[in-house]
């Protein structure tokens, strides 16, 4: 396949870019942090979504480099923008490939001393999928990154087979709740996703976690989650995924 023959090497060329989608709170709106989300940018197809280059990266094990460029570029950006003076995160996703490598903790480190960036503002996105896979490495991984100060999420829950017995076995600061189910809030379902919100917020509540609901695009979702006491959001409505400049624009008193 031609685009899997294009990606060797591209992340080496300098062709992966960084475009970063804010998370906010939900009752005030104010800016709680960003997601960093990858995009490839073809010579000649252009900017190509994730969703279309991250499983063949994965195929080739080029997320490995991919993932090691975005862990490093993501730290760089958020300080620079000064997170830690403006009590901001940055959520980075990580593949179950780079998760797995007996050093990732100790590449983790390495790339925070770098940058600068104290550990606390960076939270790495995890799926359950990733932490099934080799459950005792996970728990080792995750206590040597929380003793770094290191947060972590687990992503896109609800929607694997496993997310309770995820949570019985590792302690996540934040759970993030799938977008499907804030697309299926208001349809012909709406009764029973409603109730299914309401387990999941309260749920993350009595652990301990931060729920962040993915996916956000109207106000009457918006106002429906408010009042079900979810704490932070992301979702086209509050903002976009947006390149480095106008990302910037969204934080406050930015410079
Ligand atoms: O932007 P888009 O909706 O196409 O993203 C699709 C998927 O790609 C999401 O599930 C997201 O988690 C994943 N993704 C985005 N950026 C990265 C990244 O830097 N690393 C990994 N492993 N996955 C990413
Ligand atoms: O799996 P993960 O949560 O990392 O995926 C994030 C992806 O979801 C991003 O690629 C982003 O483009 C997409 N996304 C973010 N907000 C919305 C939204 O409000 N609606 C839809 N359809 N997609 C969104
Ligand atoms: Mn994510
Ligand atoms: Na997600």
């Amino acid at each position: 396949q031609q685009l899997e023959r294009d990606l060797r090497g591209a992340c080496e060329r300098g062709e992966m870019r960084l475009h970063y989608q804010g998370r906010h709170d939900l009752r005030g709106r104010q800016l709680a942090g960003f997601e960093a989300l990858v995009r490839w940018e073809h010579p000649t197809r252009g900017l190509v979504p994730p969703c279309q280059f991250i499983p063949l990266a994965e195929d080739s094990r080029a997320i490995l480099n991919i993932g090691e460029w975005v862990l490093r570029e993501a730290c760089a950006q958020a300080a620079a923008w000064d997170f830690e003076r403006r009590g901001l995160c940055m959520s980075v996703n990580v593949s179950p490939l780079q998760f797995e490598l007996p050093d990732f903790v100790q590449t983790v480190s390495g790339v925070l001393k770098r940058s600068g960036l104290n550990p606390r503002h960076l939270i790495l996105e995890v799926t359950e999928s990733l932490v099934m896979h080799d459950l005792e490495r996970a728990q080792r991984h995750m206590r040597d990154l929380k003793a770094l100060g290191v947060q972590i999420a687990i992503d896109d829950f609800g929607t694997g087979y496993s997310s309770l017995s995820v949570l019985q076995a590792l302690p996540f600061d934040q759970l993030k709740i799938d977008r499907s189910f804030t697309n299926a809030l208001t349809g012909p379902r709406a009764p029973r996703v409603t109730a299914l919100m309401t387990a999941m917020i309260q749920l993350a509540q009595t652990l301990d976690m931060t729920v962040t609901v993915e996916g956000i695009e109207t106000e009457e979702q918006r106002r429906i989650l408010t009042g079900l006491g979810c704490d932070h959001a992301q979702g086209f409505l509050l903002s976009r995924p947006l390149p480095p400049a106008q990302a910037a624009a969204l934080i406050p008193d930015a410079t």
